[in-house]
């Protein structure tokens, strides 16, 4: 039997009633999340929509005893994410000083907004919330209003909705029970073999073959389209060391088709060998870029590198070689922190001025070559439409089940720094604007997953979620 839980999660509605100059990543900004390409078009302002109203706007006269059975009219006037503004029709009656209050409200666009024909279509009533029964109102024929209200007014389009709803269901490639090489999170330089244990929204749970957690928990979550997950085979065919039962490692075990390696093939030859240096975002620091070393260079474009920089407070951190790739958003070729005016996390062996870190000097005094790796970053341009102080969804690299509440603070091409509202610099971290573990706001509701309430908010109201474990199966 599935184990069913029942978890708070973080409402933005309170925050974005108080801050309303908030600004959210737009869903078009991220190519993992449902919607994103329709979002150029639904994520504008005038839209008609129908939206329930909540228990303390229904109309006194209101018999209706269902919840969200009755609606109203209202205009979505801005986003943040996937929240949106919405203004009910007819908040031209209501004085002005107290319309915003009484006629605006934050609701979770996906989820909520309906276009415009939902009511009559499922038979729901239609009538004005209870901020509109002023003396004046009270003979006003709302029909008729409704009526030249809507008269050609665009609602949200048909093609992106299904009986007059949106749905931004992630269409998963991966099933529960099924096999996948993962990072080995005890030991980041391997990977280890795991089955899919619940999906959500493209997220993947994974529980490790000789997995000793509770039955039902993961041991590892990514998106499945993070580089920290692949199909069985994939580390063979790399030449990656895995962590799996002695049968998996057998010759005779057919290596299944990989996506992964068809674009790759394509890359520009690069010649890679051990010793070369290059500057990575710490995998176990994230909030840091630091001078890296090759250690081992595998197939396809796959490399282990390890980090030069000992960054204080890890200082029981292991050495590990952690694996990229070529194409890797969080490599970059050496002196690229320089001319981008981050700072770089000191080699630990940089023997010269600390303040005066020169990459020439470095490479000459460990006898080594930087990786001609300056061609491979593509698009490093900041069209991506990510700006500085938009609030988001991230996931907590190092608690990768965990998804906070989130702030861009600085953009650098496609190189982001997200900070978690409510937690200190130390837990900043450096990700790609395209990295499948940003979303937007709202994500977390519409997928029922929890949002961390950032520190000292738990006390805000907050929205529950039931969370039945292993059957939360989002995918199918
Ligand atoms: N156990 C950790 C969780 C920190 C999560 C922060 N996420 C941004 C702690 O309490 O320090």
């Amino acid at each position: 039997l599935p184990v069913v839980e029942t978890i708070t999660s973080y409402d933005w509605r309170h925050y974005l009633k108080s801050h309303p100059l908030c600004k959210g990543v737009p869903p078009w900004c991220f190519e993992h999340v449902p919607l994103h390409k329709e979002w150029q078009h639904i994520g504008v302002k005038g839209y008609k929509i129908e939206v329930a109203l909540t228990n303390e706007e229904l109309p006194k006269y209101c018999d209706v005893q269902d919840e969200n059975a009755v609606f109203w009219i209202a205009n979505a006037v801005k986003y943040c994410g996937f929240m949106a503004k919405v203004v009910y029709d007819g908040s031209e009656h209501i004085p002005k000083t107290s319309r915003d209050q009484l006629s605006s409200r934050w609701i979770n666009f996906v989820n909520e907004a309906k276009r415009v024909g939902y009511t009559t279509m499922h038979s729901y009533s239609i009538m004005p919330p209870k901020c509109m029964e002023t003396d004046k109102l009270e003979d006003f024929d709302w029909r008729d209003y409704i009526f030249n209200k809507l008269v050609q007014k665009h609602s949200i389009p048909t093609i992106v909705t299904i009986n007059g709803e949106l749905s931004a269901k992630y269409k998963s490639e991966l099933v529960v029970g099924q096999a996948v090489e993962v990072l080995d999170r005890a030991c980041i330089s391997r990977m280890r073999l795991g089955e899919v244990n619940q999906l959500v929204g493209g997220r993947v749970h994974v529980r490790y073959w000789d997995s000793k957690t509770e039955v039902g928990k993961a041991d590892f979550v990514c998106h499945e389209r993070s580089p920290t997950i692949f199909p069985c085979g994939w580390s063979r065919t790399v030449g990656q060391e895995i962590s799996a039962p002695t049968a998996y490692h057998s010759p005779i075990l057919k290596d299944s088709t990989l996506q992964y390696l068809i674009n790759y093939d394509n890359l520009p030859k690069i010649s890679i060998s051990e010793g070369m240096k290059l500057e990575s975002v710490d995998p176990l620091n994230p909030g840091v870029i630091s001078a890296a070393t090759v250690k081992k260079v595998l197939k396809h474009g796959y490399f282990m590198a390890t980090i030069d920089g000992q960054h204080s407070g890890v200082e029981k951190r292991k050495i590990a070689a952690f694996c990229y790739h070529l194409t890797s958003p969080l490599i970059f070729p050496c002196g690229y922190s320089e001319k981008r005016g981050i700072e770089l996390s000191l080699p630990k062996d940089y023997k010269g001025d600390p303040s005066k870190f020169a990459w020439d000097k470095y490479l000459e005094q460990t006898k080594s070559e930087a990786l001609p790796i300056r061609g491979l970053r593509r698009d490093d341009t900041n069209s991506h439409g990510v700006k500085s102080g938009m609030k988001l969804e991230a996931v907590d690299i190092m608690e990768p089940h965990l998804m906070c509440v989130a702030t861009v603070t600085r953009v650098i091409g496609r190189l982001l720094k997200v900070s978690f509202d409510g937690w200190g610099e130390e837990y900043d971290q450096w990700m790609d604007v395209k990295s499948p573990d940003l979303f937007p706001m709202g994500w977390c509701e519409v997928n029922r997953y929890p949002l961390q309430h950032p520190p000292g908010t738990s006390k805000q109201p907050a929205s529950t979620i039931i969370v039945s474990n292993g059957h939360n199966n989002n995918g199918h």
